[in-house]
């Protein structure tokens, strides 16, 4: 071992993790070829999974070994399983894997030994099948950004450690304004995400303060440690970072890109990381976004200000990852021009061309900020000429604060499936093929996603939301998985030894859980009717007056957004030919997304048939009903679930429930008074 913090699960949930996972290869024979921290990592979790580092042969291939996990170039005249993996490895790229056998051995090659990481842990979610004669597998993951996005907070403003829009207790990384310093937390989170094949991590929230722009520089030293055991795992360290580094830590007047001493001073802190982390990642930035620091200050644009950055980064191979999240968080809402959906497109589109080769645009799925349901962003669809990384959001911040189960993969899925030409005659162009595209034309691009956990025992607060972070990397690794195969894989390894029901019952409950959430939250893709800041709970118009620019427009007559060309803000235009037209006739629009486009009477009629109110009416008493029924089949469960995550998991439907009831009757009570068309079918409206 390289590293004394080992990854150990001791006192909280190993998830998906479980040791019975790896019961397969248990008292079984392993050979293991390769170098470095990473092959340090897998001889730890041989010895643990075969049950004695005795049976597990390092640097050397032993006769009759039942597995071997070998690095390609370390295998010449090799036979057998071994001779059939790494031949079908031989053209994947670095972090792919090759898995063969006969029955008698598995073979697991790669051309690293971060690929190797990753056949080990597939072979795991094979279970007993890895064993089985003829079994082979060849992957490689279908992008090479595989992010995570950390939002802890060292201090300022929140308290110390938290985690911003974190739902889940503090941050494992940070306490008292400082690195932890028991950092097993790390070692196992590091081993969950290396398990589905997360390859980056960036560990502070782009909102970063004086504390957390320290780590750059007085703090480098915990951030290395912090980066040592990461590196263990095949995950980069990335530091979010202030724009205004250089005036806040290095006593420069200016953080104006195009001073030198300001590119300057990016170019020796940069170095100095390099340092210390030898294979840094690089920098995330929030800039000219929600009140950080940014080029436009200095008269610069976006792409002068990540090019400084770039410069910096070039030399060592590191990326910046500059978000796209920059709209004027100051708008008045009487002002009908100005549409927060326009702006990542408006402020990145005519830049695209212009940003350095190891920039990559950061942009959220969707045009506004995570909601149960938006379209997807058409910068997404738009950039040509520069690396993209599309941005999700495990952490539940608008889908239930891991309070309200809300199982996202299939979300995700719909972005990631989103044809932006349909109908046109080219080949499909999806949201996964365009990331894929991008990665293959300038190497960089991906997906990234803000997670989910913190310091609870159980890591996401709700042991259901367990599923989203796996989800992610799983989806990351390859967005052609099916939501509902991820589903079962996660079940199959969270529940290994529940009896019959348990998966059924689980998988009924994720499956249904996001539509249901929809069901009874802000209608038909219109969002932010959310409690201001806290973002839990109905607050019809909580945000209508406000400065952030997320509005319904509800009056007596109807509700939603108009952003067509012809009446509207132009959003519409924004997208290619065929989906604009589809979003821009009311015709055509699709019901979810109707009030997200247009503004409608309460009496318009939907494809579904129904009327805007009566739908309103229904899907609110209809997500009541969802979580009231749920809550019964959960409690059905008993004694078929260990007994912490069945606690766990009621006590947050029966809160689950209570909100359920409050956004139900706001919501309906609210449309009922603004149209005065009562429900059809005559139930209670307060
Ligand atoms: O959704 C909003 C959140 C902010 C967050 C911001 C962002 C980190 O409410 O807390 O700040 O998005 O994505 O930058």
């Amino acid at each position: 071992m390289t590293d004394a913090v080992a990854s150990s699960f001791a006192g909280t949930d190993p998830c998906w993790l479980r040791a019975e996972n790896a019961g397969v290869l248990a008292g079984r024979t392993v050979s293991l070829l390769g170098d470095g921290p990473i092959a340090a990592t897998l001889a730890a979790e041989l010895a643990a999974a075969t049950g004695s580092a005795d049976l597990v042969s390092t640097g050397r291939l032993a006769g009759g070994s039942e597995l071997v996990i070998a690095r390609r170039d370390l295998c010449d005249g090799s036979t057998g399983p071994l001779r059939a993996a790494v031949d079908s490895c031989a053209r994947l790229g670095p972090d792919g894997f090759a898995v063969a056998g006969d029955g008698r051995t598995v073979a697991i090659t790669a051309a690293t030994e971060r690929g190797l990481l990753y056949g080990y842990f597939h072979a795991l979610r094979l279970g007993p099948a890895v064993l089985s004669e003829g079994v082979q597998v060849v992957q490689e993951p279908a992008q090479p950004i595989r992010m995570v996005n950390q939002w802890d907070n060292m201090s300022a403003g929140h308290h110390l450690g938290s985690v911003g829009r974190g739902y889940a207790g503090d941050s494992i990384f940070f306490r008292d304004c400082a690195v932890v310093s028991d950092r097993r937390r790390i070692a196992d989170y590091a081993r969950l995400l290396a398990s589905v094949g997360v390859n980056a991590l960036s560990i502070n929230n782009v909102n970063v303060d004086l504390a957390a722009a320290r780590l750059l520089t007085d703090q480098l030293d915990d951030v290395a440690a912090v980066a040592g055991i990461l590196r263990r795992f095949g995950i980069s360290l990335f530091l979010s970072v202030s724009f205004a580094s250089p005036v806040l830590l290095g006593d420069l007047p200016t953080a104006d890109p195009a001073d030198p001493r300001v590119a300057a001073w990016w170019r020796q802190t940069t170095e100095r990381v390099y340092r210390a982390i030898p294979d840094f990642g690089g920098y995330l930035v929030k800039a000219d976004s929600e009140g950080e620091p940014g080029p436009f200050s200095y008269g610069r644009d976006h792409a002068d200000g990540a090019n400084v950055l770039a410069q910096a980064l070039a030399p060592f191979g590191g990326t910046v990852f500059w978000r796209c999240f920059v709209y004027d968080a100051h708008q008045d809402w009487r002002d009908r021009k100005t549409d927060r959906a326009r702006a990542a497109f408006d402020t990145f589109m005519p830049l695209d061309g212009r940003f350095a080769d190891n920039v990559v645009l950061q942009v959220k799925c969707g045009p506004i900020d995570f909601q149960v349901r938006e379209p997807v962003s058409p910068l997404i669809t738009a950039l040509r000429s520069t690396n993209i990384a599309v941005e999700f959001q495990i952490t539940q911040e608008y889908t239930g604060q891991q309070i309200d189960v809300c199982y996202l993969a299939p979300q995700w899925k719909q972005t990631l499936d989103f044809d932006a030409d349909p109908g046109g005659n080219g080949p499909q162009r999806t949201v996964a093929s365009i990331v894929a595209a991008s990665a293959r034309t300038h190497g960089r691009a991906g997906l990234c996603a803000v997670s989910n956990i913190g310091d609870d025992a159980n890591w996401t607060g709700h042991k259901l939301a367990q599923a989203n972070l796996y989800a992610f990397g799983r989806l990351a690794w390859d967005p052609g998985l099916s939501s509902d195969a991820v589903l079962d894989e996660w079940i199959r390894l969270t529940f290994p030894t529940s009896p019959a029901g348990v998966h059924a019952g689980v998988r009924d409950i994720q499956r249904g859980s996001w539509p249901a959430y929809e069901s009874y939250t802000a209608p038909l893709g219109v969002g932010f009717m959310v409690t201001p800041h806290f973002h839990y709970g109905p607050s019809v118009d909580g945000y209508e007056y406000s400065r952030w620019g997320t509005y319904h427009f509800a009056d007596r007559d109807g509700v939603g957004v108009d952003r067509t060309t012809t009446t509207g803000s132009g959003f519409t235009g924004q997208y290619p030919p065929a989906q604009a037209q589809r979003y821009e006739a009311v015709e055509t629009c699709p019901d979810e997304l109707l009030l997200f486009f247009h503004h409608v009477p309460y009496t318009h009629v939907l494809h579904s048939g129904k009327t805007v109110i009566q739908h309103i009416y229904d899907s609110h008493f209809a997500g009541w009903d969802w979580v009231a029924a749920t809550l019964d089949a959960w409690r059905g469960l008993a004694g078929r679930i260990d007994e912490v995550a069945f606690q766990n998991v009621l006590e947050r439907l029966e809160r689950q429930l209570d909100s359920a009831r409050e956004w139900r009757d706001q919501v309906n009570t609210y449309f009922w008074r603004k149209s005065g068309i009562p429900d059809a079918h005559g139930r209670t409206i307060h």
